[in-house]
């Protein structure tokens, strides 16, 4: 089977049932499927074909679903954009990615304009499982980020865990506030709902400000977030959030460490235990505490099925329960590899085992903790920072000899990255430099701070020693 299959149990199979709500404006599984089937048209027109890729950047949006729907009709490979993305990090992923078509927002009034004139019957593409659906990038330690090519076969078999284990089913009413670009609402999101058929309320954005208020009114049963969204709705007014925690079945979080003081806090207050889950955009979700049984705090829980996990230490030797090590993964889920990156891919990969880079732990009675990673990335409102590119783009500056980036406990980000300059020769204006980074960075990669030293501790191989910057 391929993903057309799969979400036909509920664009062909549920056609006149409540699908989306976008803004005010709703739309059944057939609406929906006859969109997806004219924008595929509309693509065809302009001769894409299997293989062929569509780098898509666009806040949330019905448009964006449509093209991702037409993507996997056609079996051409949808490529997501960070919205916050500015045009460095645009610039690396298109010429990595070689796109046919870049949609932005401005240009995807034109192609809408194209798919209401086309036709609305079914493309069809006979694809194979392995086909790739997805190239998602996600920042490499080597500073710039690689494309991780995501087969159909990979969604699918995530789509069918979740829906199973967490039991998303029709009768769900989803609220989904994450970004589309990233795994966690495409991979988890958007195909859940399309597996289960379930009502679905999409926000462009999630805004803290009104949370509170969409809540109580689209009165969701389900909902996906990061940390630092169970953060903010810790603002919540205790008698509005006990009348958010009635409706409500489950709320997931993933993506970041949810601290365990933030689940008993959000407990106390929405009567609900947060369910936490981990997952990678190379390998979509692994590790999940359960449904039924005890969601352990500061636990992500026990490896999903078909997922198999191992802790191994630097000698690549199993380390015994109860002993730290790196994780390693394998299963269905496990991506195809970097984009023309075979070098970067064998890296990856031990003996047909992931490397994650995370640092894990498992209880005797089967719960895996994580415990920290072995790269120096650093997780921002669940969006992820590798301090090797923020300090190449630095050191590109006419006024800096040296630069080193770490990250800064951030109580509601969780962490926020943090630079350590040198100054090549007189002074340096932190207040411009900060606005050449908001230039050329997403918003989130920009340091907060910018601490001017004469020299950075080096060890005697010239690395960084980055737990002596702070
Ligand atoms: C954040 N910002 C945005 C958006 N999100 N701007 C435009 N569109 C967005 N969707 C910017 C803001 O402009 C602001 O910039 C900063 O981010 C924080 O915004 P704020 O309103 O203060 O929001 P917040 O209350 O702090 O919440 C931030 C957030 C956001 C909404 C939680 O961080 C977010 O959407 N995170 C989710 C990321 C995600 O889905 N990650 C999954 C990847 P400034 O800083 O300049 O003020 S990991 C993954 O996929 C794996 C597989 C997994 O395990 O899930
Ligand atoms: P990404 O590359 O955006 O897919 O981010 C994947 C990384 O996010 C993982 O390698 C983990 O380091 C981190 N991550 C995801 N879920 C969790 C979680 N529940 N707890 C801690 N870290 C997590």
């Amino acid at each position: 089977m391929n993903l057309g299959h799969i979400f036909d149990l509920s664009l062909a199979g549920r056609p006149h049932a409540a699908a989306l709500e976008f803004q005010g404006r709703e739309f059944t599984f057939g609406e929906i499927d006859a969109r997806a089937s004219r924008m595929a048209n509309a693509l065809s027109a302009r001769s894409f074909t299997q293989g062929d890729r569509v780098a898509v950047q666009l806040a949330n949006c019905v448009e964006m679903i449509d093209l991702y729907l037409a993507s996997t009709r056609l079996g051409v490979i949808f490529v997501p954009v960070n919205i916050l993305y500015r045009e460095r990090e645009i610039s690396h992923i298109l010429h990595d990615a070689e796109p046919r078509l870049f949609v932005t927002a401005e240009n995807i009034g034109e192609l809408a304009r194209e798919a209401e004139a086309a036709s609305a019957t079914r493309p069809w593409a006979d694809l194979d499982g392995d086909s790739p659906a997805g190239i998602i990038y996600t920042s490499g330690t080597t500073g710039t980020s690689k494309g991780a090519v995501i087969t159909h076969n990979n969604f699918a078999s995530n789509a069918v865990n979740l829906a199973a284990c967490w039991r998303i089913d029709s009768q769900d009413r989803f609220l989904l506030a994450l970004p589309l670009f990233h795994v966690h609402a495409l991979g988890n999101g958007l195909h859940t709902w399309l597996l289960s058929g379930c009502r679905m309320r999409l926000l462009e954005r999630f805004e803290h400000q009104k949370a509170a208020a969409e809540f109580l009114d689209f009165a969701p049963t389900l909902f996906f977030g990061v940390p630092t969204i169970y953060v903010r709705l810790l603002e919540t007014d205790p008698a509005i959030a006990r009348r958010i925690g009635e409706r409500m079945r489950l709320f997931v979080s993933g993506s970041a460490p949810l601290p365990a003081q933030v689940l008993e806090q959000f407990r106390a207050l929405f009567g609900h235990t947060i369910l936490e889950r981990y997952g990678m955009t190379e390998t979509q979700m692994n590790i999940s505490n359960p449904y039924v049984g005890e969601r352990r705090p500061g636990s992500v829980g026990f490896p999903l099925p078909g997922v198999s996990a191992r802790i191994l230490n630097d000698d690549q030797q199993p380390v015994p329960d109860g002993g730290t090590g790196e994780l390693y993964l394998r299963g269905p889920n496990v991506f195809a590899g970097y984009w023309r990156r075979d070098d970067a891919t064998r890296a990856a990969f031990h003996e047909g085992w992931f490397r994650t880079g995370d640092l894990a732990t498992r209880s005797a009675d089967g719960y895996y903790t994580l415990c920290g990673r072995r790269s120096d990335l650093i997780i921002s409102g669940g969006f992820n920072i590798y301090p090797r590119e923020i300090e190449e783009f630095l050191m590109e500056q006419p006024e800096i000899a040296d630069a080193a980036v770490a990250a800064r406990p951030d109580r509601v980000r969780g962490e926020v990255p943090v630079a350590w300059v040198v100054a090549r020769s007189g002074p340096i204006d932190k207040e411009e430099l900060a606005g050449r980074c908001r230039a050329q960075l997403a918003s989130f990669k920009v340091p907060r701070e910018f601490v001017v030293v004469d020299k950075l501790p080096r060890n005697a191989m010239g690395k960084v020693q980055k737990h002596l910057l702070a």
